[in-house]
Protein backbone atom coordinates (compact mmCIF):
# COMPACT_ATOMS: atom_id res chain seq x y z
CA UNK A 1 0.00 0.00 0.00
CA UNK A 2 1.33 3.23 -0.68
CA UNK A 3 -0.15 7.38 -0.57
CA UNK A 4 -1.68 6.64 -3.77
CA UNK A 5 -3.73 3.65 -3.08
CA UNK A 6 -5.26 5.63 0.07
CA UNK A 7 -5.75 8.39 -2.40
CA UNK A 8 -7.52 6.42 -4.53
CA UNK A 9 -9.40 4.82 -1.19
CA UNK A 10 -10.12 8.44 -0.40
CA UNK A 11 -11.34 9.33 -3.78
CA UNK A 12 -13.96 6.29 -4.03
CA UNK A 13 -15.13 7.01 -0.58
CA UNK A 14 -15.67 10.60 -0.87
CA UNK A 15 -15.30 11.52 -4.51
CA UNK A 16 -17.48 14.58 -4.63
CA UNK A 17 -16.36 15.87 -0.91
CA UNK A 18 -14.03 18.84 -1.46
CA UNK A 19 -10.53 17.71 -0.65
CA UNK A 20 -8.61 21.16 -0.91
CA UNK A 21 -9.44 24.49 -0.58
CA UNK A 22 -6.74 27.30 -2.18
CA UNK A 23 -7.29 30.63 -3.55
CA UNK A 24 -11.26 31.19 -4.55
CA UNK A 25 -10.75 26.88 -6.01
CA UNK A 26 -12.52 23.86 -4.40
CA UNK A 27 -11.28 20.35 -6.23
CA UNK A 28 -13.01 17.68 -4.74
CA UNK A 29 -11.04 14.44 -4.04
CA UNK A 30 -12.26 13.16 -7.59
CA UNK A 31 -10.91 16.31 -8.90
CA UNK A 32 -7.55 15.59 -7.47
CA UNK A 33 -7.48 12.28 -8.49
CA UNK A 34 -7.99 12.97 -11.92
CA UNK A 35 -5.90 16.61 -12.09
CA UNK A 36 -3.00 14.37 -10.71
CA UNK A 37 -3.09 11.65 -13.23
CA UNK A 38 -3.40 14.76 -15.76
CA UNK A 39 0.01 16.25 -13.81
CA UNK A 40 1.53 13.15 -14.61
CA UNK A 41 0.75 12.65 -18.13
CA UNK A 42 1.68 16.19 -18.52
CA UNK A 43 5.02 15.41 -16.96
CA UNK A 44 5.57 12.05 -18.62
CA UNK A 45 5.29 13.98 -22.12
CA UNK A 46 8.44 15.91 -20.82
CA UNK A 47 10.48 12.68 -20.72
CA UNK A 48 9.62 11.88 -16.86
CA UNK A 49 9.68 8.22 -16.05
CA UNK A 50 10.29 6.07 -13.05
CA UNK A 51 12.86 6.84 -10.58
CA UNK A 52 13.79 10.75 -12.46
CA UNK A 53 13.54 13.59 -10.12
CA UNK A 54 10.89 16.09 -10.50
CA UNK A 55 11.59 19.59 -8.84
CA UNK A 56 8.91 21.25 -6.87
CA UNK A 57 10.46 24.81 -6.84
CA UNK A 58 7.65 26.99 -5.15
CA UNK A 59 5.62 28.17 -2.75
CA UNK A 60 2.17 26.46 -1.75
CA UNK A 61 -0.71 26.18 -3.88
CA UNK A 62 -2.93 23.72 -5.76
CA UNK A 63 0.10 23.21 -8.84
CA UNK A 64 2.06 22.36 -6.33
CA UNK A 65 -0.16 19.46 -4.86
CA UNK A 66 -1.20 17.92 -8.37
CA UNK A 67 2.71 18.72 -9.75
CA UNK A 68 3.91 16.49 -6.68
CA UNK A 69 0.59 13.40 -6.93
CA UNK A 70 1.68 13.51 -10.78
CA UNK A 71 4.95 13.18 -9.93
CA UNK A 72 4.82 10.19 -7.15
CA UNK A 73 2.18 8.60 -9.79
CA UNK A 74 4.76 7.87 -12.33
CA UNK A 75 6.90 6.23 -9.98
CA UNK A 76 9.26 9.38 -10.37
CA UNK A 77 10.93 10.72 -7.00
CA UNK A 78 9.86 14.53 -5.63
CA UNK A 79 12.28 16.87 -5.02
CA UNK A 80 10.92 19.88 -2.86
CA UNK A 81 13.00 23.03 -2.74
CA UNK A 82 12.30 26.34 -0.52
CA UNK A 83 11.84 28.92 -2.79
CA UNK A 84 13.96 30.87 -0.53
CA UNK A 85 17.14 28.84 -1.52
CA UNK A 86 19.52 31.39 -3.48
CA UNK A 87 21.62 30.79 -6.29
CA UNK A 88 24.59 28.94 -4.62
CA UNK A 89 21.89 26.09 -2.53
CA UNK A 90 19.72 26.21 -5.59
CA UNK A 91 22.74 25.29 -8.03
CA UNK A 92 23.81 22.80 -5.30
CA UNK A 93 20.87 20.79 -5.14
CA UNK A 94 19.85 21.15 -9.03
CA UNK A 95 23.76 19.94 -9.71
CA UNK A 96 22.95 16.97 -7.40
CA UNK A 97 20.00 15.51 -7.59
CA UNK A 98 19.78 16.32 -11.50
CA UNK A 99 16.62 16.38 -12.11
CA UNK A 100 14.98 16.10 -15.71
CA UNK A 101 11.93 18.82 -15.20
CA UNK A 102 11.88 21.90 -12.96
CA UNK A 103 8.30 23.26 -11.92
CA UNK A 104 8.15 26.83 -10.69
CA UNK A 105 6.53 29.85 -9.76
CA UNK A 106 7.48 33.40 -11.69
CA UNK A 107 10.80 34.36 -8.95
CA UNK A 108 11.46 30.70 -9.36
CA UNK A 109 11.63 30.07 -13.25
CA UNK A 110 14.41 32.97 -13.51
CA UNK A 111 16.65 31.79 -10.37
CA UNK A 112 16.56 28.14 -12.54
CA UNK A 113 17.64 29.83 -15.31
CA UNK A 114 20.37 31.77 -13.84
CA UNK A 115 22.05 28.72 -12.31
CA UNK A 116 21.41 25.99 -14.18
CA UNK A 117 20.85 27.19 -17.80
CA UNK A 118 21.72 23.39 -19.59
CA UNK A 119 21.15 21.42 -16.18
CA UNK A 120 17.04 21.05 -16.58
CA UNK A 121 15.71 20.18 -19.98
CA UNK A 122 12.73 21.86 -19.34
CA UNK A 123 10.51 23.86 -17.36
CA UNK A 124 6.91 23.87 -16.04
CA UNK A 125 5.21 27.28 -15.17
CA UNK A 126 2.83 27.50 -12.78
CA UNK A 127 0.95 30.29 -13.51
CA UNK A 128 -0.81 32.60 -11.37
CA UNK A 129 -3.23 35.20 -13.70
CA UNK A 130 -1.54 36.34 -16.40
CA UNK A 131 0.90 34.70 -18.33
CA UNK A 132 3.63 37.11 -19.36
CA UNK A 133 6.34 36.04 -21.66
CA UNK A 134 9.07 34.44 -19.95
CA UNK A 135 12.38 35.64 -19.99
CA UNK A 136 14.49 32.28 -20.94
CA UNK A 137 16.17 31.25 -23.23
CA UNK A 138 14.22 27.44 -22.52
CA UNK A 139 11.11 26.58 -23.71
CA UNK A 140 8.47 27.12 -20.92
CA UNK A 141 5.10 26.17 -20.57
CA UNK A 142 2.17 26.51 -18.77
CA UNK A 143 1.57 23.61 -16.12
CA UNK A 144 -2.01 24.15 -15.93
CA UNK A 145 -2.60 24.95 -19.22
CA UNK A 146 -1.18 21.65 -20.25
CA UNK A 147 -3.02 20.13 -17.26
CA UNK A 148 -6.15 21.30 -18.43
CA UNK A 149 -5.87 19.96 -22.09
CA UNK A 150 -4.70 16.28 -21.02
CA UNK A 151 -6.51 13.26 -19.89
CA UNK A 152 -7.85 12.80 -16.22
CA UNK A 153 -8.10 9.08 -16.64
CA UNK A 154 -5.86 6.58 -14.36
CA UNK A 155 -2.42 5.99 -15.30
CA UNK A 156 -1.02 2.44 -16.30
CA UNK A 157 2.31 2.83 -13.98
CA UNK A 158 2.73 0.32 -10.39
CA UNK A 159 4.22 2.44 -7.97
CA UNK A 160 5.91 -0.28 -5.56
CA UNK A 161 6.39 0.13 -1.58
CA UNK A 162 10.31 0.42 -1.90
CA UNK A 163 9.85 2.85 -4.70
CA UNK A 164 12.18 6.07 -3.76
CA UNK A 165 9.25 8.97 -3.35
CA UNK A 166 10.90 11.99 -2.11
CA UNK A 167 14.47 13.82 -1.77
CA UNK A 168 14.39 16.47 0.51
CA UNK A 169 17.47 18.68 0.99
CA UNK A 170 18.37 19.56 5.10
CA UNK A 171 20.86 21.83 5.70
CA UNK A 172 24.20 19.96 6.07
CA UNK A 173 26.73 19.60 8.81
CA UNK A 174 29.75 19.93 6.39
CA UNK A 175 27.97 23.26 4.65
CA UNK A 176 26.28 22.43 1.38
CA UNK A 177 22.63 20.84 2.07
CA UNK A 178 22.13 17.20 1.52
CA UNK A 179 19.43 14.92 0.01
CA UNK A 180 17.85 13.13 2.38
CA UNK A 181 16.09 10.07 0.57
CA UNK A 182 12.16 8.72 1.27
CA UNK A 183 10.73 5.50 -0.11
CA UNK A 184 6.78 4.68 -0.16
CA UNK A 185 7.09 2.61 2.33
CA UNK A 186 8.74 5.51 4.51
CA UNK A 187 5.69 8.02 3.56
CA UNK A 188 2.84 5.54 3.96
CA UNK A 189 3.80 3.89 7.03
CA UNK A 190 4.50 7.56 8.66
CA UNK A 191 1.36 8.77 7.61
CA UNK A 192 -0.55 5.95 9.26
CA UNK A 193 0.91 6.06 12.39
CA UNK A 194 0.25 9.54 12.72
CA UNK A 195 -3.19 9.37 12.43
CA UNK A 196 -3.57 6.84 14.97
CA UNK A 197 -1.73 8.97 17.35
CA UNK A 198 -3.48 11.74 16.57
CA UNK A 199 -6.83 10.35 16.26
CA UNK A 200 -7.49 11.90 12.83
CA UNK A 201 -10.83 10.96 10.44
CA UNK A 202 -12.31 11.98 7.77
CA UNK A 203 -14.52 14.84 9.94
CA UNK A 204 -11.89 16.55 10.56
CA UNK A 205 -10.59 19.72 8.96
CA UNK A 206 -7.21 21.06 8.73
CA UNK A 207 -6.04 24.39 8.42
CA UNK A 208 -2.84 23.85 6.44
CA UNK A 209 -0.42 27.23 7.26
CA UNK A 210 2.66 25.07 6.60
CA UNK A 211 5.32 25.07 3.19
CA UNK A 212 4.68 22.24 1.26
CA UNK A 213 8.62 21.96 0.25
CA UNK A 214 8.97 20.86 3.68
CA UNK A 215 8.24 17.19 5.17
CA UNK A 216 5.84 18.54 8.21
CA UNK A 217 4.14 20.54 5.42
CA UNK A 218 3.82 17.46 2.88
CA UNK A 219 4.29 14.45 4.79
CA UNK A 220 2.18 15.21 7.97
CA UNK A 221 0.01 17.54 7.02
CA UNK A 222 -0.96 16.60 3.21
CA UNK A 223 -0.05 13.39 3.31
CA UNK A 224 -2.67 12.95 6.57
CA UNK A 225 -5.59 14.75 5.03
CA UNK A 226 -5.20 12.83 1.46
CA UNK A 227 -5.22 9.04 3.43
CA UNK A 228 -8.41 9.85 6.01
CA UNK A 229 -10.11 12.17 3.39
CA UNK A 230 -10.43 15.27 5.70
CA UNK A 231 -10.89 18.60 4.10
CA UNK A 232 -7.99 20.69 4.21
CA UNK A 233 -7.97 25.18 3.41
CA UNK A 234 -4.38 25.46 1.86
CA UNK A 235 -2.68 28.73 3.02
CA UNK A 236 0.08 30.35 1.14
CA UNK A 237 1.52 31.49 3.64
CA UNK A 238 1.55 31.97 7.52
CA UNK A 239 0.29 35.00 8.48
CA UNK A 240 -1.10 35.08 12.05
CA UNK A 241 -4.07 37.22 11.82
CA UNK A 242 -5.42 35.69 9.09
CA UNK A 243 -5.14 31.98 10.02
CA UNK A 244 -7.01 32.67 13.23
CA UNK A 245 -9.99 34.36 11.08
CA UNK A 246 -9.89 31.15 9.02
CA UNK A 247 -9.43 28.49 11.85
CA UNK A 248 -12.94 30.04 12.96
CA UNK A 249 -14.50 30.27 9.71
CA UNK A 250 -13.69 27.12 8.37
CA UNK A 251 -14.50 25.44 11.49
CA UNK A 252 -11.00 23.54 11.63
CA UNK A 253 -10.62 21.08 14.25
CA UNK A 254 -7.08 20.63 13.37
CA UNK A 255 -3.70 22.84 13.29
CA UNK A 256 -0.46 22.15 12.84
CA UNK A 257 2.66 24.08 12.78
CA UNK A 258 5.85 25.01 14.29
CA UNK A 259 6.51 26.98 17.79
CA UNK A 260 6.99 30.58 16.13
CA UNK A 261 3.48 30.23 14.75
CA UNK A 262 1.79 29.03 17.91
CA UNK A 263 3.95 31.82 19.57
CA UNK A 264 2.22 34.01 17.02
CA UNK A 265 -1.41 32.89 17.91
CA UNK A 266 -1.07 33.54 20.59
CA UNK A 267 -0.42 36.86 20.82
CA UNK A 268 -2.67 38.36 17.92
CA UNK A 269 -5.69 40.72 20.21
CA UNK A 270 -8.49 39.48 18.40
CA UNK A 271 -11.88 38.12 20.67
CA UNK A 272 -12.06 35.00 18.05
CA UNK A 273 -12.93 31.83 19.93
CA UNK A 274 -11.96 28.41 18.23
CA UNK A 275 -14.98 26.00 20.12
CA UNK A 276 -14.58 23.65 16.93
CA UNK A 277 -10.66 22.98 16.77
CA UNK A 278 -9.74 19.72 18.96
CA UNK A 279 -6.18 19.30 18.19
CA UNK A 280 -3.29 21.13 17.87
CA UNK A 281 0.19 19.46 16.65
CA UNK A 282 3.17 21.09 17.34
CA UNK A 283 6.43 20.05 15.99
CA UNK A 284 9.91 20.60 14.11
CA UNK A 285 11.48 22.75 17.04
CA UNK A 286 11.47 22.33 20.47
CA UNK A 287 7.90 23.75 22.04
CA UNK A 288 8.70 26.48 25.53
CA UNK A 289 6.67 25.63 28.11
CA UNK A 290 6.13 29.25 28.21
CA UNK A 291 4.81 28.77 24.71
CA UNK A 292 2.17 26.27 25.05
CA UNK A 293 0.93 27.98 28.50
CA UNK A 294 0.06 31.03 26.48
CA UNK A 295 -1.24 29.22 23.64
CA UNK A 296 -3.08 27.08 26.46
CA UNK A 297 -4.45 29.62 28.24
CA UNK A 298 -5.83 31.66 25.42
CA UNK A 299 -7.41 28.98 23.36
CA UNK A 300 -8.23 26.34 25.99
CA UNK A 301 -5.80 23.33 23.83
CA UNK A 302 -2.65 22.19 25.51
CA UNK A 303 -0.60 21.89 21.88
CA UNK A 304 0.06 18.27 20.81
CA UNK A 305 3.82 17.62 21.04
CA UNK A 306 5.79 15.25 18.21
CA UNK A 307 9.62 14.80 17.17
CA UNK A 308 11.00 14.05 13.78
CA UNK A 309 13.61 15.10 11.05
CA UNK A 310 13.09 14.75 7.64
CA UNK A 311 15.58 11.73 7.21
CA UNK A 312 13.14 9.59 9.43
CA UNK A 313 10.03 11.52 9.41
CA UNK A 314 7.85 11.64 12.76
CA UNK A 315 9.63 8.75 14.75
CA UNK A 316 7.79 10.46 18.48
CA UNK A 317 4.58 11.46 19.32
CA UNK A 318 2.14 12.18 22.30
CA UNK A 319 -1.39 10.94 21.79
CA UNK A 320 -4.36 12.72 20.99
CA UNK A 321 -5.76 11.01 23.94
CA UNK A 322 -3.35 10.73 26.67
CA UNK A 323 -2.22 14.25 28.75
CA UNK A 324 0.17 15.64 27.31
CA UNK A 325 3.06 16.52 29.76
CA UNK A 326 5.41 19.68 28.63
CA UNK A 327 8.48 19.50 27.36
CA UNK A 328 8.49 15.86 26.20
CA UNK A 329 7.46 14.28 22.77
CA UNK A 330 5.47 11.43 24.17
CA UNK A 331 6.58 7.59 22.73
CA UNK A 332 8.29 5.93 19.55
CA UNK A 333 5.22 6.03 16.97
CA UNK A 334 3.83 3.26 15.39
CA UNK A 335 6.65 0.53 13.57
CA UNK A 336 10.07 2.68 15.30
CA UNK A 337 12.22 1.86 18.01
CA UNK A 338 13.84 4.07 19.66
CA UNK A 339 16.96 3.90 22.36
CA UNK A 340 18.70 6.49 23.62
CA UNK A 341 22.64 6.06 24.14
CA UNK A 342 26.31 6.96 25.32
CA UNK A 343 29.18 7.81 23.07
CA UNK A 344 30.12 3.47 22.69
CA UNK A 345 26.26 3.34 21.54
CA UNK A 346 25.63 1.58 24.58
CA UNK A 347 21.99 2.28 25.74
CA UNK A 348 21.49 4.53 29.21
CA UNK A 349 19.54 4.10 31.78
CA UNK A 350 15.94 5.72 32.29
CA UNK A 351 16.61 8.85 33.42
CA UNK A 352 19.67 9.42 31.91
CA UNK A 353 20.90 11.69 29.16
CA UNK A 354 22.42 10.56 25.76
CA UNK A 355 21.90 10.68 21.99
CA UNK A 356 18.75 9.72 20.46
CA UNK A 357 18.81 6.75 17.94
CA UNK A 358 15.83 5.63 16.28
CA UNK A 359 14.84 2.84 13.61
CA UNK A 360 11.69 1.43 11.90
CA UNK A 361 9.31 2.06 9.20
CA UNK A 362 9.75 5.63 8.21
CA UNK A 363 13.36 6.14 8.45
CA UNK A 364 15.03 6.30 5.34
CA UNK A 365 17.50 4.97 3.06
CA UNK A 366 20.09 8.05 3.77
CA UNK A 367 21.30 10.56 2.06
CA UNK A 368 21.26 11.04 -2.16
CA UNK A 369 24.51 10.63 -3.89
CA UNK A 370 26.33 10.31 -0.71
CA UNK A 371 27.57 7.15 0.53
CA UNK A 372 30.20 8.63 3.44
CA UNK A 373 27.50 10.61 4.82
CA UNK A 374 24.72 8.04 4.76
CA UNK A 375 27.39 5.39 6.42
CA UNK A 376 28.30 8.08 8.87
CA UNK A 377 24.24 8.88 9.81
CA UNK A 378 23.54 5.00 10.77
CA UNK A 379 25.12 2.69 13.58
CA UNK A 380 24.23 -0.88 13.35
CA UNK A 381 21.22 -0.09 11.65
CA UNK A 382 20.17 2.79 14.12
CA UNK A 383 19.38 6.16 12.55
CA UNK A 384 21.56 8.90 15.03
CA UNK A 385 19.68 11.93 14.92
CA UNK A 386 22.80 13.84 16.78
CA UNK A 387 19.41 14.94 19.17
CA UNK A 388 19.65 14.74 23.32
CA UNK A 389 17.50 13.02 25.17
CA UNK A 390 16.37 11.89 28.68
CA UNK A 391 13.37 9.19 29.00
CA UNK A 392 11.60 9.78 31.99
CA UNK A 393 11.88 7.16 35.19
CA UNK A 394 10.14 3.48 34.59
CA UNK A 395 9.92 4.24 30.73
CA UNK A 396 7.73 6.94 30.27
CA UNK A 397 7.92 9.91 28.07
CA UNK A 398 10.77 10.98 25.87
CA UNK A 399 12.15 15.06 26.49
CA UNK A 400 14.53 16.43 24.21
CA UNK A 401 17.36 17.86 25.70
CA UNK A 402 19.50 19.31 23.59
CA UNK A 403 21.93 18.70 20.41
CA UNK A 404 24.90 16.72 20.10
CA UNK A 405 25.87 18.39 17.09
CA UNK A 406 25.90 22.24 15.98
CA UNK A 407 22.60 22.99 14.76
CA UNK A 408 20.61 26.07 14.92
CA UNK A 409 16.34 25.87 14.55
CA UNK A 410 15.14 28.82 13.93
CA UNK A 411 11.62 28.82 13.96
CA UNK A 412 11.13 25.59 12.34
CA UNK A 413 13.77 25.50 9.91
CA UNK A 414 17.14 23.91 10.58
CA UNK A 415 20.42 26.01 9.92
CA UNK A 416 24.13 24.75 10.23
CA UNK A 417 26.60 26.94 11.34
CA UNK A 418 28.91 25.25 8.97
CA UNK A 419 27.34 26.25 5.84
CA UNK A 420 26.96 29.92 7.10
CA UNK A 421 30.37 30.26 8.20
CA UNK A 422 31.11 29.35 4.57
CA UNK A 423 29.33 31.97 2.64
CA UNK A 424 30.47 34.26 5.19
CA UNK A 425 34.32 33.41 4.85
CA UNK A 426 33.84 34.51 1.26
CA UNK A 427 34.19 38.19 2.29
CA UNK A 428 37.53 39.18 1.46
CA UNK A 429 37.77 41.45 4.61
CA UNK A 430 36.84 38.73 7.32
CA UNK A 431 39.52 36.77 8.75
CA UNK A 432 37.43 34.36 10.86
CA UNK A 433 33.88 33.57 11.57
CA UNK A 434 32.13 31.58 14.06
CA UNK A 435 28.36 31.07 13.70
CA UNK A 436 25.76 30.08 16.57
CA UNK A 437 22.60 30.13 17.98
CA UNK A 438 21.01 32.68 20.58
CA UNK A 439 17.83 32.41 22.00
CA UNK A 440 15.09 34.33 20.28
CA UNK A 441 11.13 35.50 21.00
CA UNK A 442 9.78 34.83 18.07
CA UNK A 443 12.05 31.99 16.10
CA UNK A 444 12.62 30.30 19.56
CA UNK A 445 16.42 30.38 18.53
CA UNK A 446 18.34 32.69 15.80
CA UNK A 447 21.37 32.57 13.97
CA UNK A 448 24.28 35.24 15.25
CA UNK A 449 27.98 35.61 13.88
CA UNK A 450 31.19 36.79 15.62
CA UNK A 451 33.24 38.38 12.85
CA UNK A 452 37.02 38.69 13.15
CA UNK A 453 37.76 41.40 10.49
CA UNK A 454 40.77 41.80 8.29
CA UNK A 455 43.84 44.17 9.12
CA UNK A 456 42.52 47.40 8.59
CA UNK A 457 39.33 46.47 7.32
CA UNK A 458 36.05 48.37 8.31
CA UNK A 459 33.38 46.34 7.65
CA UNK A 460 29.57 47.10 9.23
CA UNK A 461 27.23 44.27 9.61
CA UNK A 462 25.09 45.82 7.41
CA UNK A 463 27.28 45.68 4.56
CA UNK A 464 28.11 41.68 5.87
CA UNK A 465 23.95 41.31 5.52
CA UNK A 466 23.99 43.00 1.92
CA UNK A 467 26.96 40.68 0.90
CA UNK A 468 24.52 37.40 2.11
CA UNK A 469 21.70 38.14 0.50
CA UNK A 470 22.21 36.56 -2.76
CA UNK A 471 24.23 33.71 -1.12
CA UNK A 472 22.18 31.66 0.96
CA UNK A 473 18.65 31.62 1.53
CA UNK A 474 17.16 35.02 4.02
CA UNK A 475 16.19 32.61 7.00
CA UNK A 476 19.93 31.93 7.44
CA UNK A 477 21.45 35.04 7.41
CA UNK A 478 22.42 36.52 11.16
CA UNK A 479 20.04 37.98 12.64
CA UNK A 480 22.70 39.40 15.98
CA UNK A 481 26.18 40.22 14.14
CA UNK A 482 29.56 41.41 16.51
CA UNK A 483 32.76 42.28 15.28
CA UNK A 484 35.44 40.99 17.67
CA UNK A 485 39.22 41.41 17.79
CA UNK A 486 39.51 37.55 18.16
CA UNK A 487 37.52 35.10 18.68
CA UNK A 488 37.49 32.85 21.96
CA UNK A 489 39.15 29.29 21.65
CA UNK A 490 40.16 26.42 23.81
CA UNK A 491 43.54 24.85 24.38
CA UNK A 492 42.66 22.35 20.93
CA UNK A 493 42.05 25.74 19.17
CA UNK A 494 38.12 24.98 18.59
CA UNK A 495 36.27 27.83 19.10
CA UNK A 496 34.09 27.92 21.87
CA UNK A 497 31.04 29.18 20.87
CA UNK A 498 28.91 28.43 24.22
CA UNK A 499 31.30 31.75 25.18
CA UNK A 500 30.45 33.97 22.50
CA UNK A 501 26.24 32.54 22.99
CA UNK A 502 26.52 34.01 26.49
CA UNK A 503 28.38 37.24 25.46
CA UNK A 504 25.41 37.63 22.75
C1 LIG B 1 11.30 33.73 7.84
N1 LIG B 1 12.37 34.45 8.20
C2 LIG B 1 13.06 33.75 9.09
C3 LIG B 1 12.35 32.55 9.27
N2 LIG B 1 11.26 32.57 8.49
N3 LIG B 1 14.20 34.00 9.74
C4 LIG B 1 14.65 33.07 10.59
N4 LIG B 1 14.01 31.90 10.81
C5 LIG B 1 12.87 31.63 10.16
N5 LIG B 1 12.23 30.46 10.35
C6 LIG B 1 12.77 35.77 7.70
C7 LIG B 1 12.88 35.77 6.20
O1 LIG B 1 14.14 35.32 5.83
C8 LIG B 1 12.64 37.22 5.88
O2 LIG B 1 13.84 37.94 6.10
C9 LIG B 1 11.63 37.64 6.92
O3 LIG B 1 11.76 36.70 8.00
C10 LIG B 1 10.20 37.60 6.40
O4 LIG B 1 9.98 36.35 5.69
P1 LIG B 1 8.56 35.62 5.69
O5 LIG B 1 8.63 34.46 4.77
O6 LIG B 1 7.50 36.65 5.46
O7 LIG B 1 8.51 35.10 7.16
P2 LIG B 1 7.33 34.51 7.98
O8 LIG B 1 6.12 34.34 7.12
O9 LIG B 1 7.17 35.34 9.20
O10 LIG B 1 7.88 33.07 8.36
C11 LIG B 1 7.97 32.58 9.63
C12 LIG B 1 7.48 31.13 9.63
C13 LIG B 1 8.29 30.33 8.60
C14 LIG B 1 7.64 30.60 11.04
C15 LIG B 1 6.00 31.12 9.27
O11 LIG B 1 9.66 30.41 8.92
C16 LIG B 1 7.85 28.91 8.49
O12 LIG B 1 6.90 28.60 7.76
N6 LIG B 1 8.52 27.99 9.20
C17 LIG B 1 8.19 26.58 9.16
C18 LIG B 1 9.28 25.82 8.54
C19 LIG B 1 8.95 24.33 8.43
O13 LIG B 1 7.98 23.91 7.84
N7 LIG B 1 9.78 23.48 9.04
C20 LIG B 1 9.59 22.06 9.03
C21 LIG B 1 10.83 21.36 8.51
S1 LIG B 1 10.54 19.60 8.55
P3 LIG B 1 14.31 39.15 5.16
O14 LIG B 1 15.69 39.43 5.65
O15 LIG B 1 14.27 38.62 3.76
O16 LIG B 1 13.32 40.23 5.43
C22 LIG B 1 11.17 19.11 10.06
C23 LIG B 1 10.81 17.74 10.53
C24 LIG B 1 9.75 17.81 11.56
O17 LIG B 1 11.76 19.87 10.74
O18 LIG B 1 9.87 17.19 12.62
O19 LIG B 1 8.76 18.50 11.31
Amino acid sequence: MTILDRLHRSCARFAQKTALSFDERHPTFADLDGGSNAAARVLSAFGVKRGDRVALYASNSLEFVLAYLGTLKLGAIALPINPAYRDAELAHILGDATPRLVVADRDGLGRVDAVAPDAVVAVLEIERGEVERPTTHRPVHAFMSALRKTGMGPLDVTVEREDDALLVYTSGTTGKPKGALLTHANLIDNALALIDAFGWTEHDRLVHALPLFHVHGLCVALHGALVTGSEVLLESRFDAARILEHLARFEATLFMGVPTMFSRLADVATAVRLPDLRLCICGSAPLQDAVAERFARRFGIEPLQRYGMTETLITFSQRHDRPRIRGHVGFPVAGIEARIVDATNTPVADGAVGELQVRGTSVGRGYWNDEAATRAAFVDGWFKTGDLARRDAHGGETALVGRARELVISGGLNVYPAEVEQAIAHHPDVAEVAVFGVPDPDFGESVAAAVVLREGATLTSAALDAFLVERIASFKKPKVWRVVRALPKNAMGKVQKDVLRDHA
